[in-house]
């Protein structure tokens, strides 16, 4: 296989773009660049590189062969035209809006984002000069009625995490579009698997690729995908300059391990997360359940208009709030209580008290995370046996 597999399907593209084996002496793997520099044959070689004249690689902050292969792919992936690798998640948001935003500017923001976006966006960025300010992100009409002509860049997650809250991403991205601002998805719940904004009309994706992704629980990783002209801006200036946040190019093919499988890992997790998600709610102690593919999700129309299956994630609250919800957790012995998410082994934690505890309890209040929120990420073991640890947990909770 020849490594330009534009015309094939997701599947194809996430084993084999950007790579033939007969080019690298048949290594079917492709060879990890354990490199930090490169040398050059001439001094005006090297002269050249760093004027951006020629494209050759020369430090790995800025870039190497292995990242190039798995930018490529998952650019492939999410039908961009550049994307970049970065150290986590935090390491693309962060290079990307610092890059993007300069004093005087203004950021519009989902209303519910991962605790450490949040806190960056409030205790970071913010406070440099750039203005925030949070928005349903389904409600149009208050995404054009909170717009100015300052608004740089319009920003969400979706689903939201912890409470799966969706944004309308075509109807954003329009309305960014005819503002002159740049509209940013992070889409690490769905993976282009189930959703691709950039085809909603989005101008970049960002990604923990911590998460579904690499999907095994082993390295922290960080993409951002878009047009290119974008990105090699968030490349020499976000990554190379404000953060250098650079991968490990051994985590690169950790990385690119873990893609050739995802369409099929994600297969499960979203079979297993509805099963387990319409139990739940028939259970007389769930007070509350969001998941993307119940009926009665409020944004049910849009979870079919722009994601291809509801994910792997369950957000629940329970009739006896968070003290149940603590021995709900703590009663658990399948699922593990642990942050992260979209791992092979299932896991279970308190956003409160966990990835969300930057925030102040007001905060949280305001923003839409409740304190008796119990997040869930179903993994990839039998359903029998997640169903059964549920169960008994859901019984010591009473
Ligand atoms: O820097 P990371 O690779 O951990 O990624 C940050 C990040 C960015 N966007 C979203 C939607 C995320 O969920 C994350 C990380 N979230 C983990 C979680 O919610 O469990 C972090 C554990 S504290």
């Amino acid at each position: 296989m020849s490594g330009s597999t534009k015309q094939t399907g997701f599947a194809t593209r996430a084993i084999h773009h950007g790579y033939d084996p007969l080019a690298h002496g048949g290594a079917l793997v492709p060879p990890i660049y354990q490199s930090a520099t490169f040398a050059f044959p001439t001094v005006e070689y090297g002269a050249a590189c760093f004027a951006g004249e020629e494209a050759g690689h020369f430090y790995s902050r800025i870039s190497n062969p292995t990242l190039n292969l798995l930018e490529q792919r998952i650019a492939s992936l999410e039908n961009g035209e550049a994307a970049l690798a970065l150290a986590s998640g935090m390491g693309a948001i962060t290079s990307t809006l610092w890059t993007l935003l300069r004093p005087g500017d203004e950021i519009l923001l989902g209303s519910t984002l991962y605790g450490c976006t949040f806190a960056f966006l409030h205790h970071g960025i913010g406070e440099f000069g750039v203005k925030i300010k949070h928005v349903d992100m389904a409600d149009l009409a208050a995404v054009e009625a909170a717009i100015s002509p300052a608004t740089r860049v319009i920003y969400f997650e979706s689903p939201a995490n912890p409470n799966m809250h969706l944004a309308d991403i075509a109807g954003v991205a329009s309305i960014a579009h005819r503002h002159n601002a740049l509209l940013v998805v992070d889409n690490t719940y769905c993976t282009p698997y189930l959703q691709r904004p950039l085809e909603l009309g989005a101008d970049l994706v960002v990604h923990s690729a911590t998460k579904y992704l690499s999907g095994h629980g082993d390295i922290t990783a960080g993409l951002v995908v878009g047009a290119k002209a974008l990105v090699d801006r968030i490349r020499l200036e976000g990554l190379k300059d404000m953060t250098g946040s650079v991968l490990s190019p051994h985590d690169a093919s950790l990385l690119m391990r873990g893609m050739k499988t995802l369409n099929l890992r994600m297969d499960r997790h979203c079979a297993s997360a509805q099963q387990l998600a319409e139990f739940l709610a028939r259970q007389p102690e769930v007070e509350l359940i969001h998941y993307p593919g119940l009926a009665n999700f409020p944004q049910y129309a849009l979870a079919q208009r722009q994601m291809s299956q509801p994910g792997g994630m369950i957000a629940f609250e329970l009739k006896g709030g968070i003290s149940a919800g603590r021995r709900f957790m703590n009663a658990l012995q399948l699922f593990s209580r642990a942050v992260s998410l979209g791992d092979a082994e299932s896991l279970a934690q308190h956003p409160a008290s966990m990835t969300h505890s930057s925030y102040t309890p007001e905060e949280r209040a305001h923003y839409g995370i409740s304190e008796g929120l119990v997040r869930l990420s179903v993994g990839l073991e039998d359903f029998a046996d997640l169903l059964a640890d549920v169960q008994q947990a859901l019984k010591a909770s009473a």
